[in-house]
């Protein structure tokens, strides 16, 4: 902990790169825990590709208005609020996230760069025509299909990145060109699976940043860490601020 608060605030330029463990103890499951996690229960092959929503798209936009409710439920947890206050002790702090529920900056971070969209908005499917207007209200256990796109009559679908879809550009763009100049990653709750997100920790290495992981478990990119703290993000987080506030007298 003290080596990581030391690099820290020795940092003028810090990445953090979240994934679903950060959002755990908001009471949002992961994706690949092998009991709770979305994928043990349901097919992403089914539910998170273009072809799963074109061959039941009822299905699909059902499964993401359950989803969509359970995170508008959902706060923001001391991981979240630990890293939003730690933007007052490192200015130049940013966070990539390939996180879909907005938590962080429900939390006050500032500069969230998203990778994988945000599951609060939808688009339509032909044209990714932008709707924001009133969706029909979640009821449990009832499936739904996807209302038509004001503009083009496809029918909408979740503003997220599918497999085999490509990221937001401009959202690639800003977080690789912040891996290669930041001094210090910071790698929060991902299994380090998913590419090109992945890759992140990869490029900050290569350009001479250092790798600070959060994890209970270690990861697939635990290997590329100069340190690795072992435990839940929302009991991590809040003992490395306060740590780095230490480190800065
Ligand atoms: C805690 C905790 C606590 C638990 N505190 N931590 C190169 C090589 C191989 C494959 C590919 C490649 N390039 C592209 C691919 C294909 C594919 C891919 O990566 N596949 C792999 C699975 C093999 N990638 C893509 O298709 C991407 N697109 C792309 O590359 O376009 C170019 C292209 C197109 C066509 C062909 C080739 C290239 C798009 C990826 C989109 C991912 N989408 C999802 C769904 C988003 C929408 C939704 O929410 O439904 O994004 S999948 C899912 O996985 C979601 C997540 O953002 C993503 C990552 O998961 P994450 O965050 O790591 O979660 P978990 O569950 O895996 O891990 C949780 C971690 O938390 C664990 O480590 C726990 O221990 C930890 N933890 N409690 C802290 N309290």
């Amino acid at each position: 902990m003290k080596r990581a608060a030391r690099i820290l605030a020795g940092a003028e330029r810090v990445l953090v790169s979240s994934g679903a463990g950060m959002s755990k103890e908001s009471g949002i499951p992961t994706f690949r825990d092998a009991m709770e996690g979305l994928w043990a229960n349901f097919d992403p092959q089914a539910l998170a590709t273009e072809a799963g929503f074109r061959t039941n798209p009822r299905r699909v936009w059902s499964w993401y208005a359950w989803r969509r409710e359970r995170v508008g439920d959902a706060r923001p947890n001391p991981g979240h609020v630990a890293l939003a206050e730690m933007e007052s002790l490192i200015p130049g702090l940013v966070v990539v996230t390939q996180n879909v529920d907005g938590l962080h900056r429900e939390a006050g971070s500032t500069d969230v760069v998203e990778l994988h969209g945000n599951i609060r908005r939808v688009k339509c499917l032909d044209h990714g025509h932008a709707y924001d207007g009133p969706l029909p209200p979640f009821a449990e256990g009832e499936e739904q299909d996807p209302p038509p796109c004001l503009v083009c009559g496809s029918p909408l679908r979740p503003d997220v990145v599918w497999f085999g879809e490509m990221l937001p550009a401009d959202a690639v763009e800003r977080a690789w060109n912040l891996a290669e100049r930041c001094h210090a990653l910071l790698l929060i709750g991902t299994s380090g699976t998913v590419w090109p997100a992945a890759e992140l920790p990869l490029v900050a290495r290569r350009h001479g940043g250092l790798v600070i992981e959060i994890n209970p478990e270690p990861s697939e990119l635990t290997h590329a860490a100069d340190v690795f703290l072992e435990g839940p993000a929302g009991v991590v987080l809040p003992e490395l601020r306060d740590a780095v506030r230490a480190a800065l007298g």
